[in-house]
């Protein structure tokens, strides 16, 4: 089998509700590149990337765009199923842009899952469970109303919560986290998120203020070192998120027992081939992880929710997607949906959803 074509269509992703407020952005539509990867056999496989922003992360969506161009002639001709080499050929056309490589990694998996008459859960080591918990982000609130949006999300049935924190006085911080804890049930988990948002001097004295409360310290400020810092001050448990930026970075913070779990993002460190790997690692290093990316629509949630679905649930932190704040999916027949804070497996093989194509949607970008 051959890839003998590549084409990039776009999806606008407008926030519904409320904006989407983090420590150093505040975000109220995202932009999605959607990739098509078609063999000469006739089958095809999907890929996503959605950077959360321009400023969240070096990830950029016209960057990602700019990125596939260049790659994608390398990849025509090429044997779809050896996922690894023509990752191997990504890596040579191009460096860095994992976040543009993680879409096609994950169109790949599509076809490989296709082929193979298999869903991508079975190709990556066969799914511990077919129903799985996600989470819910809460956006940076005032206290009572972080309060209230917490009520409801474990009213509807989400058992860990994730509240953002940072970017503004630290006192407000501190109030928001007991509103919350307040009204936390006892099976509930919490994050509190700060997005790289706080100085390390706000970071520890959260902690501090805090000590009654139960919940994870995540990403609380800019750098890994300053992380490093501050884990030694603190006695919450310390995830990294934004600082894990590829497998090495990981190896680095294990070795240096920088965190107690990890929020990763499969577009960051290059797509589920990278993620498989760093869920080996993270499982061998007994630590705990999220299963995520930064945003995006049906085909990163189905992406993030097959290798979550690997995971040990006992190192699942559960698989965060964007559903909740999107109107619409790409493929509603198999829309990935939270019911009741818990994500289903899709059935159909590869990824289980087939974005649908407006009539005469014309691709961003052709290639062949
Ligand atoms: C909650 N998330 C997984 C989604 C947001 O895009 C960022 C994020 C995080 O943990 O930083
Ligand atoms: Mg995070």
């Amino acid at each position: 089998m051959k890839i003998s074509a590549i084409e990039v269509y776009h999806r606008a992703l407008p926030i519904s509700g409320e904006p989407y407020r983090m420590a150093l952005q505040t975000l109220t539509a995202l932009d999605s590149t959607l990739v098509r990867v078609r063999t000469d056999s006739g089958l095809e496989g999907w890929g996503e990337s959605c950077p959360l922003g321009p400023s969240y992360q070096p990830e950029h969506m016209l960057g990602g765009r700019a990125a596939l161009a260049d790659m994608a002639p390398h990849l025509i001709g090429r044997n779809p199923l050896h996922i690894q080499q023509v990752n191997h050929v990504m890596n040579q056309a191009l460096c860095g842009s994992l976040y543009a490589k993680a879409a096609i990694d994950m169109a790949l998996w599509d076809i490989a899952g296709k082929a193979y008459g298999a869903r991508v859960c079975d190709l990556l080591g066969g799914a511990v469970r077919e129903q799985l918990p996600s989470y819910y982000a809460i956006s940076l609130l005032p206290p009572d109303a972080a309060a209230a949006v917490a009520q409801q999300k474990q009213a509807e049935g989400f058992k860990r919560l994730q509240l953002k924190v940072g970017g503004r006085d630290i006192s407000e911080d501190i109030a928001a986290v007991r509103k919350v804890a307040e009204v936390l049930a006892p099976d509930t988990a919490l994050a509190v998120d700060a997005n790289r948002g706080l100085s390390a001097r706000d970071a520890i004295q959260l902690s501090l203020a805090c000590r009654e409360q139960r919940f994870v310290l995540e990403q609380p400020c800019m750098t890994y070192e300053q992380c490093l810092g501050v884990r030694r001050q603190i006695s919450h448990p310390l995830y990294l998120d934004e600082v894990i930026t590829d497998l090495n970075m990981l190896l680095r913070a294990i070795g240096d027992n920088a965190a107690d779990g990890f929020g990763m993002k499969q577009s960051r460190v290059g797509g589920l081939s990278q993620m498989r790997t760093i869920r080996d690692v993270c499982a061998a290093a007994g630590l705990p992880m999220t299963s995520d990316d930064t945003w995006g629509g049906d085909l990163i949630a189905a992406s993030c929710l097959h290798l979550g679905a690997t995971l040990q649930p006992a190192l699942c932190d559960g698989v965060w997607i964007a559903a909740p704040y999107i109107d619409g999916h790409y493929d509603e027949e198999n829309a990935i949906d939270i019911v009741a804070g818990q994500l289903r497996l899709p059935s159909g093989h590869g990824l289980g959803v087939v974005p649908q194509l407006a009539a005469g949607e014309a691709p961003l970008m052709q290639f062949d």
